[in-house]
């Protein structure tokens, strides 16, 4: 993590922090917070999406093992293990998630609520721990909530889709949540609420940075940035200083000047189309099976098969 943030806090022309630092247990509540907003469609929509068609995507997969990276609180994966024990092939679910302690309580809701299932939880970083899944072979991967929009799209996203593919056996299925390109206001509001959650979901990086590596950020002295970018298609957020500051940070042994005004990128969320996401899977081993939308196109459900 210090070289991590070492790497990003110097870096020019702009410093940027690595979003996976959003989630503590703070942050973590706090994006809990967010997924019921008014504001933010993403959640309750990818939600509508697969309890329509959670059915089908089981039927078609038939699934031995579920495996969600990024679970969060674990309530989406619900859906398909409900659609799943209809269909009797299902024994596994493995989650991975950044956060231990939300791990640790949807391992033990999810042991309590499915008795039959046999449930792993990895604590782990979907970029750099996928390993630690294992083999395929009868799996659906899950990667939800439209967080490979936290990805760069040319950068990123194409090792990312390899490196799941190494973990799934030909026929195995990878759904993908993806947020999708749209009217920008709607957009700019899902990341500027009025209530302040996302403002203070942002300036919580600030505290994780603050305490794991003895820095004196002091959050108050940055402003919320959130705006969509047309033409990288993504919403990118900052943290902008108040006042010129100088901050310590111990741990990656780093000392740096903000000028008032100097900003600090956070997160990109990258929004897609059906052909701007079936481009990124050109020679990664996924090919694209269904686009699964609402009726309003606000967000999809991608479901990608391994190739033999
Ligand atoms: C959980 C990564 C999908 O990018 O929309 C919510 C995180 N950031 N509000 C997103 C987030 C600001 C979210 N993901």
């Amino acid at each position: 993590m210090a070289a991590e943030i070492r790497e990003g806090l110097l870096a020019q022309p702009r410093p940027w922090l690595p979003c996976k630092y959003f989630y503590d247990d703070r942050g973590s509540a706090l994006f809990e917070q967010i997924t019921r907003l008014p504001e933010y469609y993403p959640t309750r929509t990818e939600e509508a999406i697969l309890e329509r068609v959670a059915g089908d995507v089981v039927a078609a997969t038939r699934p031995v093992e579920l495996c969600e990276l990024g679970s969060g609180v674990g309530r989406k994966v619900r859906l398909l293990l409900d659609a799943g024990s209809s269909l009797g092939t299902l024994k596994r679910c493995v989650l991975l998630d950044i956060n231990a302690t939300v791990l640790a309580e949807s391992v033990r809701s999810l042991e309590g609520d499915y008795p039959d299932l046999s449930v792993r939880g990895v604590v782990g970083d979907f970029q750099d721990d996928l390993a630690a899944l294992g083999p395929g072979g009868g799996r659906l991967a899950l990667f939800l909530a439209g967080t490979i929009g936290n990805l760069h799209p040319d950068r990123e996203v194409p090792g990312f889709l390899r490196a799941v593919a190494r973990q799934l056996r030909p026929g195995d299925a990878f759904l993908v949540g993806l947020d999708l390109v749209k009217d920008e206001g709607r957009l700019e509001a899902a990341y500027n609420d009025a209530a302040g959650v996302t403002a203070e979901f942002n300036r919580n990086i600030l505290r994780v940075v603050n305490a794991a590596l003895d820095a004196d950020f002091d959050p108050d002295a940055y402003d919320h940035v959130a705006f969509y970018d047309r033409d990288r298609a993504w919403i990118e957020m900052r943290l902008r200083a108040r006042h010129d500051q100088r901050v310590r940070v111990p741990g990656a042994d780093i000392e740096l000047t903000l000028r008032r005004g100097q900003e600090i990128r956070t997160e990109l969320s990258c929004k897609y189309t059906r052909p701007t996401f079936e481009a990124r899977l050109a020679r990664t081993g996924l090919r694209l099976e269904s686009w699964l939308s609402d009726a309003e196109s606000l967000f999809a459900l991608a479901l990608l098969r391994r190739s033999a």
